[in-house]
């Protein structure tokens, strides 16, 4: 692409606390920054990427001081852990901001000057709640309509809205943001660009916020000393946001007259990534500090939900997260980076289980993805085939299968536009497993003997599927899908290509094949370490007997069946898509079509074994068992709770 069509795009992630090391959930965040960069480098535009940590305030402060460190040697072992991390998880950031860097403390200097002369700045006495692990003004109206805050509290003091924990009283000289007079100005912007969230109705809950009245913002602190001087009078300290927010900017140039040309390409960002916890930072001070200077807004703001364990969030303070760096260890990045981006859905808070995870990359990385390549790979190896030439004309079958590849990689982008990865993901597995479908249905193993034209062709088909599937995952898993193309002779390269050029879906392309070991490597089955007690092992001897040990292994849990149709070619099997609420949905298929219906079970519940290994079933993945009852006479009966039971409950 000729650089004069390049786009630019800037991405950021919210700037994380630096108090502790990274968990899934501030993955998760940088990313979708990352998987939205890469592909919009696949685009051919021209990307920056930001990300770093929030390194002022009390809350760093009193944490340094636990430990007996200075607050910035303190950050520092855990700036160490995020570039680790990210680099483990291939996050290829432009620029990694800590907002105690000299050029970041300037600058912020800067933007309080221009306030200050613009009038937006100024001093008075401040008299409120704060919360110091969330940095945040309690106001007054946070409390009259949420009684719940101030219940429970010792000293009167109201709960912070956000994470419930005691506020404590603060009365001092401070700074003042006019926040109040961006209101009306705030709320027009917000009429006039409703999607400028997504998902759009996380905006609703800020527009009745500026709605209920804007109060100006205290941007300083006198009794905190860990945070940016305010220009000529050190006995304040920028408030941790105020500081933080303004990363977007300086990180690209502003206030340093050097980066001016860079500052106006970058600035405003396209997209800018965070959690739903702080979205009114993002999308009320944020826009309102930006008004001030006369900035333009940034163009979009991506909300995504919580990642839960169990219940609860994920989060450092609740002492529930998951280290990105075990899972590493244990998976490798790019099934962890697939899993996040399929699993997780940005509207809604999404269950995080490493069960799930092992499923995930059994079923979709393992047997779909991975299966299709050394399949056709080997199938060919087999026959000395390495090369393989794009035929002139393509049979009907073949044609079918360019079509659905058509229609996926316009899903595809149709997805993309809207933020909705999981369901990019979702679609392109759908292709993938018509692209299985047809490979297993032409049985090329057999016909290698009998028509070597149609053989050859089953095989480029499938390799020129392999290709678009390749590049379009790139984003999700770089080293995976360079390993993928390259088995197939495609030579990945940002430098050479866009995705336009690649023309996804002319099957023209030919292929030299090469062997590699299996792409994706199903996760072990935990292995039991519990020995049993010698007694019981006797015991277990005996035919038919068993220990409570043998009873524990197996998991029976109720599922609800959300979808159920019959499989055409068997006489006795049904398809059934089986939800397990929070430990997710599962395909399961049962021998009972002469007993049901698809109709007589979908909306009812039954009991399923939950961990058994999964097994092939007319060439396709079952992931469970459903417990039936069976008579002297061989009639099968399904087994459900008297009453509904919440779906996942466990049998004990
Ligand atoms: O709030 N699920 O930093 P922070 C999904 N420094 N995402 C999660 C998550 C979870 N369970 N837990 C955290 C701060 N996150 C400020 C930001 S920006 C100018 C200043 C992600 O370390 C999510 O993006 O508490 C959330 O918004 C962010 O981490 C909070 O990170």
């Amino acid at each position: 692409m000729s650089t004069s069509k390049r786009k630019k795009f800037y991405v950021t992630t919210p700037i994380y606390y630096g108090t502790a090391k990274p968990h899934l959930g501030s993955l998760y965040s940088t990313l979708l920054a990352d998987f939205v960069a890469r592909w919009n480098k696949l685009k051919g535009n021209d990307v920056f990427f930001l990300t770093g940590t929030d390194e002022h305030g009390q809350k760093i402060a009193d944490a340094a001081q636990k430990v007996g460190k200075d607050p910035k040697k303190f950050v520092d072992s855990f700036v160490n852990d995020y570039k680790k991390t990210w680099q483990a998880y291939e996050i290829d950031y432009t620029k990694f901001i800590r907002t105690t860097d000299d050029y970041h403390v300037k600058a912020v200097q800067q933007w309080i000057r221009d306030l200050q002369q613009k009038g937006d700045i100024y001093k008075s006495m401040y008299e409120g709640w704060y919360c110091t692990p969330c940095e945040t003004f309690v106001t007054a109206k946070d409390i009259p309509v949420r009684p719940e805050l101030v219940e429970g509290s010792p000293n009167g003091s109201p709960r912070c809205p956000s994470c419930s924990r005691e506020t404590h009283k603060v009365h001092e000289e401070t700074y003042f943001f006019k926040l109040s007079a961006y209101q009306d100005k705030l709320l027009e912007f917000y009429k006039n660009n409703p999607d400028w969230v997504v998902p759009k109705e996380r905006l609703n809950e800020v527009i009745a916020f500026v709605k209920s009245g804007l109060k100006d913002l205290s941007i300083s602190r006198t009794t905190v000393k860990w945070g940016i001087p305010f220009p000529d009078d050190n006995e304040h300290v920028a408030y941790v946001w105020a500081d933080a927010l303004n990363n977007y900017i300086t990180a690209i140039g502003y206030g340093q007259e050097k980066f001016k040309k860079d500052f106006a390409k970058w600035w405003p960002a396209d997209l800018q990534i965070m959690g739903k916890d702080i979205i009114r930072f993002h999308a009320i001070y944020w826009p309102a500090f930006l008004m001030a200077l006369d900035l333009p807004l940034p163009k979009k703001l991506l909300v995504h939900g919580w990642i839960k364990i169990g219940e609860q969030k994920m989060s450092k303070s609740l002492g529930n997260v998951v280290d990105p760096m075990n899972l590493l260890k244990a998976y490798g990045a790019d099934p962890v980076r697939y899993y996040l981006i399929r699993k997780m859905a940005i509207t809604h808070d999404s269950p995080f289980s490493i069960q799930d995870l092992e499923q995930t990359i059994t079923s979709d990385l393992a047997n779909d993805l991975g299966n299709l390549l050394s399949r056709m790979v080997s199938l060919a190896d087999k026959h000395g085939i390495y090369e393989l030439l794009a035929p002139k004309t393509w049979s009907a079958d073949a044609l079918k299968l360019q079509g659905e590849c058509v229609s996926a990689v316009k899903d595809f982008y149709t997805y993309m536009d809207e933020y909705n990865f999981h369901m990019v993901l979702a679609r392109l597995w759908k292709y993938i497993n018509q692209v299985n479908a047809f490979f297993h249905s032409h049985e090329p193993w057999k016909l290698v003997k009998t028509d070597r034209d149609t053989f050859l062709e089953i095989l480029c088909a499938t390799a020129q599927s392999l290709r678009t599937v390749g590049l379009l995952l790139w984003p999700t898993m770089p080293n995976k899908m360079e390993e993928l193309l390259k088995s197939i002779g495609v030579v990945f390269s940002l430098d050479h290509n866009t995705i336009e050029e690649l023309e996804l879906c002319n099957w023209n392309h030919n292929f030299m094949l090469t062997k590699i070991p299996p792409l994706f490597v199903k996760p072990e089955v935990k292995k039991v370490t519990e020995q049993p007690k010698e007694q019981e092992k006797k015991a277990a001897l005996v035919d038919d007997i068993i220990t409570i040990d043998a009873v524990a292994k197996v998991q029976l849990l109720v599922g609800t069946i959300d979808h159920c149709e019959e499989v055409a070619e068997s006489e006795k099997l049904l398809k059934m898509t089986v939800n397990f609420g929070e430990k997710g949905t599962r395909q399961i298929f049962a021998g009972i079509k002469k007993q049901y219906t698809p109709e007589d079970l979908i909306g009812k519940q039954s009991v399923f074994v939950y961990n058994l290994k999964p097994r092939k079933m007319m060439g396709m993945e079952s992931q469970g068992m459903m417990l039936l009852a069976k008579d002297a006479d061989g009639k099968l009966q399904c087994i459900a709770p008297v009453e509904k039971v919440e779906n996942g409950t466990r049998l004990c």
